[in-house]
């Protein structure tokens, strides 16, 4: 048994993107692991939100998370900024970073750059909270996109640290990438990946999106004039991703789709590929109509947030009596 942490913040409407690359895989681990999962509200506030916003984001978010198949019964699913040893461990990790290596990473850089003169100090020290948020857990494994890895990187390195000047206290955690490290990209430019922030909405599936609006965006997709459906993402790469998203939900190969749209063209590959998303899709908005405005959520989020304390508190027990911040 492995222990298993992840987290997403609540600062969008979730995408088919993390759809594929993060919740699926989180729902298929958690038979058989001790499971952690975070709406980590205290990194989205790295950037301004509106209040009003991020409060019904954060439900949200835990809604989608079981909706799409997280059991609680399984999982700790809570809120990071109810469990107070995030921050409090947070701040231990940013006293052991350097301002060299936070400035280093690729997300703060394409963040700050989007700021001007005033960029919040807490892009930059993004990171060591991150490293709490992981360490507090003694995790193994680490499921997120490859856009992460820089993240996880830098964790390890911290945990190191604190281990080699205080004693072993930390687990060093791994990266999980999925089987099929699946990356959808932009309905409209298919060579970016798809994004929750993207100003252009008929660019991205929202796993809300209504089955009229999934039609229309996947019809209006971009891709060539060849009419022939085939894998290269170099010359078809609109056509690519859209392969991609069908073998994604339906398991079959590149080459069995292929196949099957040998004397087909656009227009019907298109609309399979739409049912295909639209029914994956409707039983999670299902559920995450019934659930969202369920005080049972809420019962399921405060058991959480209960289990997780008392796991986060022996791991940060631990870090003060070796630092030295107690006093009796
Ligand atoms: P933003 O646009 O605000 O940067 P995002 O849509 O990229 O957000 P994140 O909150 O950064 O999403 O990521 C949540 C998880 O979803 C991460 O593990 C990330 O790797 C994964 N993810 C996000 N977009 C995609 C995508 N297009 N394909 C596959 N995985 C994705
Ligand atoms: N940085 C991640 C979100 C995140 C996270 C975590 C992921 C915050 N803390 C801990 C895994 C583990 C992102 O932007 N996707």
């Amino acid at each position: 048994m492995s222990i298993i942490f992840s987290g997403i913040q609540p600062s969008g409407n979730l995408t088919l993107g993390n759809y594929l690359g993060a919740l699926r895989n989180f729902s298929k681990i958690q038979a058989g692991n001790e499971c952690y999962y975070c709406v980590v509200n205290q990194h989205a506030i790295t950037v301004p939100q509106d209040p009003k916003m991020l409060h019904e984001r954060t439900r949200q978010l835990a809604a989608i998370y079981i909706a799409s198949g997280l059991d609680p019964e399984q999982s700790t699913l809570f809120v990071q900024s109810e469990v107070p040893e995030h921050v409090q461990l947070g701040w231990i990790m940013t006293t052991l970073s350097y301002v060299g290596e936070l400035e280093r990473m690729t997300q703060y850089k394409d963040k700050a750059s989007k700021r001007g003169d005033s960029i919040p100090a807490g892009l930059l020290t993004y990171p060591p909270l991150m490293a709490a948020d992981i360490l507090l857990y003694q995790t193994n494994y680490v499921p997120v996109g490859d856009d992460q890895k820089q993240h996880l990187e830098i964790t390890r390195n911290l945990a190191q640290r604190f281990n080699r000047v205080y004693g072993d206290v930390f687990t060093i955690p791994d990266i999980y990438l999925g089987h099929d490290g699946t990356r959808v990209m932009s309905l409209q430019e298919p060579t970016k990946k798809m994004s929750k922030s993207d100003d252009n909405t008929t660019a991205t599936i929202y796993l809300l999106d209504n089955p009229k609006d999934i039609e229309k965006k996947i019809k209006r997709a971009q891709t060539d004039s060849e009419n022939s459906v085939h894998y290269d993402v170099e010359q078809k790469p609109g056509i690519s991703n859209l392969i991609e998203i069908l073998s994604a939900m339906t398991d079959q190969t590149h080459d069995e789709i292929t196949a099957a749209y040998a004397d087909k063209g656009y227009g019907a590959f298109k609309k399979d590929v739409a049912d295909a998303v639209i029914s994956t899709l409707e039983p999670i908005q299902q559920r995450y109509q019934q659930l969202v405005g369920d005080p049972e959520l809420d019962d399921i989020l405060e058991k959480g947030a209960a289990k997780a304390h008392a796991k986060a508190n022996v791991t940060y027990d631990k870090v003060c009596h070796a630092m030295g911040l107690y006093r009796k």
